[in-house]
């Protein structure tokens, strides 16, 4: 029996356990990437590991998430993390830079590699064959120090690409046909590989799109083979040298299969507020817009700009519409602006932001009240644009493009021909804000810079015996990390701030949370389907835990949450029979008696609702080393406890 490409990279990175679905895994890692939202929190915890020097073959520092600087806090953020970078052996890509996953792609990723980045989108490495994977902060400090990533092994799945996408069409509507199918729990436990003759018609960055946009199917990962497109952009980007080949075995077997006519795909959005609920342009109609948002680390290449350029050139911006336009990293940037297309972008009325994430995490550019926004992003979550009551719809660049010319949501295949945008044969590389770590000599003279805004790591302490507290929450289905810990322009630059983060944990459902579960100090939330869905932010389940949330009970769980919630010491469970749920009101007392027996001998457990007198049988689905995570109280004192990491 032949291997998909997956089960080829994880053989080859396997440090313990067994390729069958369910099982626990412990894969090296090669790579590691951070963003500056999550990295303050992933290198205090590095450094609190005691390591001297990074262990992996490559890890780099991006700083690309909060660029505002409305305040000392980002700022000072940036230059502990360089300072850290600079150490202990890290790559630093400075503010300006671009956007990690975009950056990483051009400069850094290799095919055949495993990457870990504290970010879910870092699955855009499967664009050229990566094994890449979102994971927590802690989980990227244990890496970086040496240790395994550990997964648990996921169930293969392909997607067969036949025929050729029509002009005007693109790989953000293919990404989007393939969500409107799985829905955003679909991919949970599975990777997601694509292969056939459709694959060689799509260039990398088109494959990165779709990669990218996997995180938001639950998917564990996402994967392209590396073929002969795959070698000519790494040779455009001076990168030959890294080319592998990377194909699945003929004879590969899939636990799922299914196609997609590439020629079928039509122009399409999701509309608001999840990233499955798409329909395409036409069977929307031409709803009239406000807003327009290019860029983003799914749709943000020099082709989507390319393509945004000629849509735009020799036209003017729809007179009610605000078009903005984030190219993806400096050397997007920089082609665009020698070969004349930022001229087009700028003439037709777009305001051109900085490299970054910008309007994507809510750093700037929220719509007017009730506005309607094209974005080319990747979620439209509820509030993520920092308008509660915007409505986001996430289109691709030329939806976009022609959209904000237009003034209404309308299909760019109404253009006819579509020019000849395909990649240059050389891109301009100048990886002049990279900055390389200093030797292990020079580290040692060298300091750590904190600031007064970076707070330390909250306490952990070992499991109760027993655990009484209310259900101090409950919430319904598909809970994102946006709704548990919000981002934007006013908190993201607390990120290295837990208690002052706290207070608007939750606040997106409920603004009394927080003050709820402080004066409680303890407490249950109780939650639907795919509970922690979306982003890869530690800070949903360490500031639940500063809060001194004990356990998390749902119908189910979004991989990366759950475990960042294990290595929070959050103990995440599931209800056996999924109706339970409404045997839980908020405000109950719960009764978990002899948790930590039963946890650490992987017993039965029942939670006592003593408010409504009934017993309730929950699942705790947890490894042999994840128990013994929970019970130490998370992962840093369990990697201490072991004496670094393991
Ligand atoms: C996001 O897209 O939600 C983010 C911001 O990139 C997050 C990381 C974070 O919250 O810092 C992600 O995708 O993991
Ligand atoms: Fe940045 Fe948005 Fe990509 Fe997250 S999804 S990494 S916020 S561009």
């Amino acid at each position: 029996m032949g291997y998909t490409i997956a089960q080829k990279i994880i053989k080859s990175h396997l440090l313990e356990g067994e390729m069958v679905a369910g099982q626990d895994i412990a894969l090296k890692i090669d790579q590691t990437l951070t963003q500056d939202a999550t990295g303050t929190m992933a290198y205090l915890e590095f450094v609190a590991m005691g390591v001297d020097r990074v262990k992996t073959e490559k890890s780099v520092a991006y700083i690309d998430h909060n660029t505002l600087q409305s305040g000392f806090e980002n700022a000072d953020d940036h230059r502990f993390i360089q300072s850290v970078a600079k150490k202990h052996g890290i790559w630093f890509s400075k503010p300006g830079n671009g956007i990690c996953h975009q950056v990483h792609l051009e400069r850094f990723g290799i095919p055949s590699k495993t990457l870990i980045g504290s970010d879910s989108h870092t699955p855009t490495g499967g664009g050229i064959g990566m094994l890449a994977f979102g994971a927590g902060g802690l989980d990227v400090a244990v890496a970086m120090g040496g240790g395994a990533y550990h997964i648990t092994y996921p169930k293969m799945v392909r997607i067969n690409l036949t025929g050729k996408l029509n002009p005007w069409c693109s790989a953000k509507d293919i990404i989007l046909t393939v969500l409107k199918m799985l829905s955003v729990k679909g991919g949970v436990g599975k990777i997601i590989e694509y292969g056939g003759k459709g694959v060689e018609t799509l260039s990398v960055p088109e494959r990165a799109t779709i990669t990218n946009m996997g995180a938001e199917l639950g998917a564990t990962t996402s994967v392209f083979p590396s073929d002969e497109v795959t070698r000519q952009f790494l040779k455009a980007q001076g990168r030959e040298k890294d080319f592998v080949p990377v194909f699945a075995d003929n004879d590969a077997v899939y636990d799922e299969v299914y196609k997609i006519d590439l020629s079928s795909v039509k122009p399409s959005a999701a509309m608001p507020h999840s990233p499955d609920n798409v329909k395409t342009v036409e069977e929307i109609g031409k709803i009239k817009i406000d807003q327009v948002c290019i860029g983003s680390c799914t749709n943000s290449s020099l082709q989507d700009m390319m393509k945004v350029a000629s849509i735009l050139k020799g036209k003017t911006v729809a007179e009610n519409v605000s078009l903005s336009v984030s190219p993806g990293s400096k050397q997007v940037f920089n082609m665009l602006a020698s070969n004349g297309a930022l001229a087009d972008i700028i003439s037709a009325g777009a305001r051109v932001l900085e490299c970054a994430c910008g309007p994507c995490i809510g750093m700037g550019q929220s719509p007017n009240s009730a506005g309607v926004s094209l974005r080319t992003f990747n979620r439209n979550f509820l509030g993520r644009s920092g308008t509660a009551d915007a409505g986001v719809y996430l289109v691709s660049p030329e939806v976009a493009a022609y959209s904000a010319i237009k003034g209404y949501l309308a299909d760019p295949t109404e253009l006819g021909e579509e020019p000849n945008l395909n990649l240059p044969d050389e891109f301009s590389v100048n990886d002049n804000l990279v900055v390389a770590p200093a030797s292990a000599e020079e580290a040692k003279n060298l300091d750590i810079i904190l600031g007064p805004n970076i707070k330390p790591f909250p306490e952990t302490s070992e499991l109760d015996e027993n655990i009484t507290a209310s259900a101090i929450l409950k919430v319904g289905d598909n809970i994102t990390t946006d709704h548990i810990m919000p981002a934007g322009a006013k908190i993201l630059p607390y990120r290295s701030n837990i208690p002052y983060l706290s207070k608007f944990c939750f606040a997106v459902c409920d603004t009394e949370f927080s003050k709820r579960a402080e004066a409680a100090g303890k407490g249950f939330i109780i939650g639907g389907e795919n509970y922690g869905q979306g982003s890869s932010r530690e800070h949903a389940a360490l500031v639940p835990l500063y809060l001194g949330i004990k356990a998390v009970i749902v119908k189910s769980f979004a991989r990366i949450h759950c475990a960042n919630l294990i290595n929070a010491g959050i103990i995440p469970m599931t209800f056996k029979n999924p109706a339970d749920y409404d045997l839980i009101e908020q405000g109950d007392e719960l009764v978990l008696k002899g948790i930590r027996e039963k946890i650490k001998n992987g017993e039965d457990i029942v939670i006592v609702n003593h408010t409504k007198g009934v017993e309730i049988p929950l699942d705790v689905d947890l490894t042999k080393r994840q128990r013994e995570i929970i019970l130490c109280g998370g992962l840093l004192d369990y990697t201490s406890k072991n004496g670094g990491n393991k």
